[in-house]
């Protein structure tokens, strides 16, 4: 899964049509490299990012959106956690809901209900505005194992086929660094767990926290957390950097296809 950087303030309209033309190129070059999924949010989830308006979240995904669909040979994923923007986006063609909230916002369990779409339902702790002051937990594992499993007897309970789920452990989304790394050190449990496993670990602090490195020498260090959840049974990688990752990845393909 590669991810598509959307421009957020483009708003004459030859920036919206750059904005558009850019992310059409971005993505056709990911899907070139290898990926299967383009992943478009509109909305920062990044540690202490503010909060996002409904219509300034559908303005800035849609367009791209509409751009996108029937141009790529890949599936289009919706990173959103509102109602709203699930509807249009799946009206414009997208074939994923990537909800970091778990369907916990406010109508969107109604909306998947209706949607035939599948949904990754990720963890958190708290919000973004605060998930990283002082994340605590009893057992990592266990409280984020047994968040996604309740998320999904919620869905099943609002009549989402289990089916249309995948789980994501959420890295970076209220954890330390050491519970980030046990979570990978441990990450066979979430795949154990009965549903395709989605991770994205690229360039986050967790790397740049083990390298001492910013967020623009970080290419390596995903890479390798990349390989590793794959061989973890991770089955979704969710990356910035597609043609080095894919890389990475068809050396393990190619090696556990060895006897
Ligand atoms: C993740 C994600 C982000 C992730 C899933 C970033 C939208 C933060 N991270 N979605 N989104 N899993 N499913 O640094 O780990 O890319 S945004």
């Amino acid at each position: 899964m590669g991810v598509l950087n959307v421009t957020p303030d483009s708003f004459s309209d030859g920036g919206r049509f750059l904005g558009r033309e850019s992310a059409l190129q971005q993505a056709v070059s990911m899907v070139q490299q290898g990926a299967a999924i383009i992943d478009i949010g509109g909305e920062s989830t990044r540690p202490g990012a503010a909060p996002v308006s409904e219509q300034e979240e559908l303005d800035r995904v849609i367009p791209v959106l509409e751009a996108l669909s029937g141009q790529l040979d890949a599936v289009i994923s919706v990173d959103t956690s509102t109602p709203a923007v699930m509807r249009e986006a799946e009206a414009a063609g997208a074939g994923l809901i990537n909800d970091v909230r778990a369907l916990l916002r406010e109508g969107a369990l109604d909306y998947a209900r209706q949607s035939a779409l599948p949904v990754c339902l990720m963890h958190m702790q708290g919000t973004p505005q605060s998930m990283q002051d002082d994340p605590r937990y009893q057992d990592v594992l266990d409280d984020v194992a047994d968040f996604l499993l309740r998320r999904v007897e919620a869905c099943q309970a609002a009549g989402i086929a289990r089916e249309r789920l995948l789980l994501d452990p959420g890295f970076g989304f209220g954890k330390t660094l050491h519970h980030n790394l046990s979570m990978l050190r441990h990450l066979q449990r979430f795949a154990q767990l009965g549903f395709p496993l989605l991770v994205g670990m690229s360039r986050k602090s967790m790397i740049g926290a083990v390298l001492d490195k910013p967020v623009e020498q970080r290419l390596h260090g995903s890479v390798a957390a990349a390989l590793l959840a794959a061989q973890a049974g991770a089955h979704i990688i969710r990356v910035h950097d597609v043609g080095p990752t894919v890389d990475a990845l068809k050396i393990l393909a190619a090696v556990q296809a060895q006897e």
